[in-house]
């Protein structure tokens, strides 16, 4: 057997936020692929917009760097659970993985996932034990709790054969004993040439998986995958196989391999590298590019199924089509099946009406970032309150299960069981230190989890860290009730002003400013009662003749709660709508007239979660 010794193929797995992209960045910076005067910046590797602005990776992306002559591949993966579909569509270009725990947290329900996930796919790990600078951190118990995650998954005695370095990637040091000094990264590099075995040479006619998908411009679709097989020239004549086994034939035409941020065209790339080909036109991340003469097929990416859905229609509001670039059915539906070529874990069908259609994903954040990037891209829309995919097993209604992870002061473990368990939650596990920090542990409906959030930060004071991840489908455990309060709703349209929002806040919060343009039923606060109230916030004081000493002072309004379109999803009713547009989110009832309204017309989403 031959091995290219001159590259290595690693992914960067672990629990959100534990710090992979950091690590990556030290990677970057230490191996000199850059200039000494070119400055960097900070998490590189998250260079989408919404990745730089929530600080979370989103998609799955790779880079390259060399280190004592060897070309390191470099894929970097996202955390949050709602994003594992980007793990599982690129771990299989790897052959080890750097397995990161945050040496405060321990592993998480994340890092359970993306190691089995790596096992499967027989990829060697290297554990990283991360952020040992933190003051609070347990190495000791990380590392032991570490190795039990191990002996659970392994499914081989090798596997629990894995070296095991302490790394502050925030500072760009790793060291191979708890305790030593680190002075930078080189040991993890070391220890990737090591542990990580080369790519073994196939040799042959080409193929390779597409695992990504890029679009350029002037140069079209640029398809990124694993060279399994055989070497790719610029005008090989190739042939793309595609889910349902159709042949598409066309000719490359550039060939790039990656390294740092860039990507540099080659004449030539080998069995084993990662490369990036333009050219091949028609094509999905999961299909196979191959040499026409030996047309076969690779194995197809697996990816998990989606857990929750939700309604994308067209704009139905009275200000529909004011503000959107894109907003007819015909649009909708071509950006909606155009997300499903890269956006794996996504199922998109048309719904009952002709215009309006079912959005299947991993979770609300893994819906809320799609409805975003197409907001920023013009499209104007509403979304209806996400659910539960239910499904029926022999005559039996069965619905996801997630375990949920929650992190937060012992002060507020009474408020949240008590919240939890009116959503069908069960209390798995706790556990306390000695600052009165608190692990709590539940198994839950994921119907139970959608709208939780917002009551979880409030509840928590913000100062609460909750995950989830799907666990598999039980039996149905019952209809979850919202407990929400009733809403404010606007009475007639106009423009919203001071009097008449303050009228509004004697009644609960609101949600909007003086001058916000309102339509009759769209929501503007929230009651403190259970039932929805119409108000006139466009009503202006009666003017008087006669003159009072206190009349003219002004009004002071509370600020407004201003919700983000993640808080506006998760807020809604089973009742209610979020309106998306290019600079508005705003939310409603689905009636939007009193009389409507007053019919009690009431439209409960098939999981009853409304
Ligand atoms: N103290 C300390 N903080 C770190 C270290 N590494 C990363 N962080 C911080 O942890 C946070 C998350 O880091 P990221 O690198 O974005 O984590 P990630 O694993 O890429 O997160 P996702 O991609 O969203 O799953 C950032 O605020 C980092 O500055 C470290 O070694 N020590
Ligand atoms: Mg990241």
């Amino acid at each position: 057997m031959e091995y290219r010794y001159d590259i290595r193929n690693i992914a960067i797995i672990a629990h959100v936020d534990h710090g992979k992209t950091t690590l990556v960045d030290a990677l970057l910076k230490q191996s000199k692929i850059f200039r000494d005067n070119q400055t960097m910046g900070e998490l590189i590797m998250d260079s989408n917009t919404l990745e730089r602005e929530k600080g979370i990776t989103i998609m799955s992306k790779n880079t390259a760097v060399i280190y004592r002559g060897v070309k390191i591949n470099i894929i970097d993966t996202p955390g949050h659970a709602d994003f594992s579909g980007e793990v599982e569509r690129v771990i299989s270009m790897a052959d080890g993985c750097l397995l990161l725990v945050d040496s405060v947290d321990g592993p998480m329900p994340q890092t359970r996932f993306v190691l089995r996930h790596a096992l499967k796919y027989g990829l060697k790990p290297i554990v990283v034990i991360n952020k040992i600078d933190r003051k609070t951190s347990r190495i000791k118990e990380v590392l032991e709790s570490t190795q039990d995650l191990f002996l659970e998954l392994a499914t081989s005695p090798d596997q629990l054969d894995f070296p095991v370095l302490y790394a502050s990637a925030k500072a760009g040091t790793a060291v191979t004993e708890p305790g030593m000094v680190g002075k930078d990264i080189s040991p993890l590099f070391d220890c990737i040439l090591e542990r990580v075995p080369p790519p073994r040479i196939e040799s042959g006619p080409f193929q390779m998986l597409v695992s990504n998908l890029d679009y350029d411009s002037h140069k079209g679709k640029i398809a990124i995958g694993r060279v399994w097989r055989g070497k790719v020239h610029p005008h090989d004549p190739v042939v793309s196989i595609s889910a349902d086994g159709s042949l598409s034939y066309s000719e490359v035409n550039q060939v790039f391999t990656y390294l740092g941020l860039k990507r540099l065209e080659v004449d030539e790339a080998d069995t084993g590298d990662i490369v990036a080909i333009t050219g091949v036109g028609d094509i999905g991340v999961g299909d196979t590019i191959a040499s026409r003469e030996s047309p076969e097929v690779l194995p197809r990416i697996e990816i998990g199924e989606p857990t929750v859905e939700m309604t994308f229609s067209i704009n139905t509001s009275p200000f529909a089509g004011r503000e959107g670039r894109f907003v007819t059915t015909r649009q909708l539906r071509e950006r909606l099946y155009r997300e499903l070529s890269t956006n794996l874990s996504l199922r998109v069908q048309d719904a009952g009406t002709s215009d309006s259609f079912l959005v299947k994903g991993r979770g609300e954040l893994h819906l809320a970032i799609l409805i975003e990037n197409m907001r920023r891209e013009g499209y104007e829309f509403e979304v209806s309150k996400p659910g539960a995919i239910t499904k029926l097993v022999n005559g039996q209604l069965m619905e996801p299960m997630e375990a949920m992870t929650i992190d937060t002061k012992v002060k507020y473990v009474g408020v949240l069981t008590e919240m939890l368990s009116k959503r069908q939650a069960q209390m798995t596990n706790m556990c306390h230190d000695d600052s009165g920090n608190v692990r709590l542990e539940f198994r839950i409906p994921t119907a139970g989890i959608i709208g939780f959030r917002s009551g979880f930060l409030t509840a928590t004071r913000g100062d609460g860290i909750m995950n989830t991840i799907f666990i598999g489908y039980e039996p149905w455990h019952g209809a979850i009730v919202s407990n929400r309060s009733g809403v404010l709703v606007a009475a007639e349209e106009g423009v919203a002003v001071t009097y008449g929002i303050n009228n509004a806040q004697g009644r609960g919060f609101t949600f909007i400013d003086p001058g916000t343009l309102v339509y009759e039923g769209m929501i503007i606060g929230l009651n403190s009662r259970p039932k929805d109230i119409a108000i006139n916030v466009c009503k202006e004081k009666k003017k008087t003749n006669v003159r009072s000493s206190t009349a003219d002072i002004a009004i002071k309004l509370v600020p407004p709660v201003k919700m983000s379109l993640e808080q506006a999803i998760d807020f809604i009713n089973g009742d209610e709508l979020v309106e998306v547009t290019p600079q508005n989110i705003r939310m409603r009832k689905k009636p939007l007239s009193r009389a409507q309204r007053s019919r009690g017309y009431l439209a409960v989403p098939k999981n009853v979660t409304a």
